[in-house]
């Protein structure tokens, strides 16, 4: 098999809310491969903190200030970077929030801010950037952060499920409305990774630890890095007559029913 399948060598990939956790870690598995990095963040002073690890890193990432539901900024933005930097070849959106609160307790206007950072985000994000895909007449490849939730319910998690259960769908209508412009439009769905979104249940003896390492055939939580193949694959031509599709990179969880308490 010949590697050039994954060479990101000469491709501009644009990571959302990559300053840090998963964003960061599958930007510089692109960056390995080859592809120049940007990224993006709400807030100035954690892009230029991030600027500094991806240097640390051996990285020249690109960074910018904007947040990814505000339309107009999204297009100054996109058009800045393409600009600046190159035409978008690769799209990762994976900024996201979570809230986890039981629905009769959440406030409407709690929901709402979910779905839009998590479902509307990368609608404006990927139609933004397909926008020039389509123009320039290269294709393109856009992935978008599934999750777990993208196929199971949990207690007090219902506006991350009903948007990453919706952005599965939109990826899917990504991929029958753009494939025909070369663009290739999957989704990655990560099972419990360690990062700062998950440290309030992993951390402190919280319960939740020990049941996501019973509940993960893998015995453990993930590491950020074990995304970055998922996302090479995805980045790279080796993907190219893979669409609408979204790869669980899970340890094996949505492959088991689970196993009783006592057993190991
Ligand atoms: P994280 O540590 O909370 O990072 C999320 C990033 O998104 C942060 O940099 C955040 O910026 C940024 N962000 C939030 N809202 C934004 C907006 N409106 N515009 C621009 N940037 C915004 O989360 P993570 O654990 O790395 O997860 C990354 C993605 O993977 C998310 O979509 C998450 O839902 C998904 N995911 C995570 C897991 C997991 O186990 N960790 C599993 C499955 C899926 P600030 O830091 O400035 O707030
Ligand atoms: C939670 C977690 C999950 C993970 C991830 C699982 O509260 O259940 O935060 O939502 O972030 O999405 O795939």
């Amino acid at each position: 098999m010949s590697h050039t399948l994954f060479d990101l060598t000469g491709k501009t990939a644009l990571v959302t809310g990559a300053s840090h956790g998963l964003g960061m870690a599958m930007a510089k598995g692109l960056a390995s491969a080859g592809a120049t990095i940007v990224f993006n963040d709400l807030d100035s002073e954690r892009v230029k903190q991030a600027l500094e690890d991806y240097k640390a890193s051996g990285i020249e990432a690109h960074g910018y200030v904007f947040d990814v539901t505000d339309e107009e900024a999204v297009k100054l933005q996109v058009a800045t970077i393409e600009s600046e930097v190159a035409p978008i070849d690769i799209l990762i959106n994976n900024a996201g929030i979570i809230k986890r609160v039981p629905m009769l307790d959440m406030a409407v206007s709690d929901f709402r801010q979910v779905i839009d950072i998590d479902l509307v985000g990368p609608f404006i994000m990927g139609r933004a950037v397909a926008a020039s895909m389509v123009r320039r007449g290269k294709g393109g490849k856009i992935i978008n952060m599934c999750s777990m939730m993208s196929e199971l319910g949990r207690n007090s998690v219902s506006a991350y499920a009903a948007a990453k259960g919706g952005l599965k769908m939109l990826t899917r209508n990504m991929a029958t409305e753009w494939a025909k412009y070369g663009i290739q439009a999957n989704g990655i769905g990560p099972g419990y990774f360690a990062t700062s979104q998950t440290a309030p249940i992993r951390v402190g003896g919280h319960p939740f630890n020990e049941f996501i390492i019973h509940r993960t055939p893998a015995g453990r939580w993930g590491n950020p890095d074990e995304l970055q193949g998922a996302a090479i694959f995805l980045a790279s031509a080796a993907s190219d007559f893979v669409n609408g599709h979204v790869l669980y990179v899970d340890g094996g969880i949505l492959a088991t029913i689970g196993k009783p308490s006592n057993e190991e």
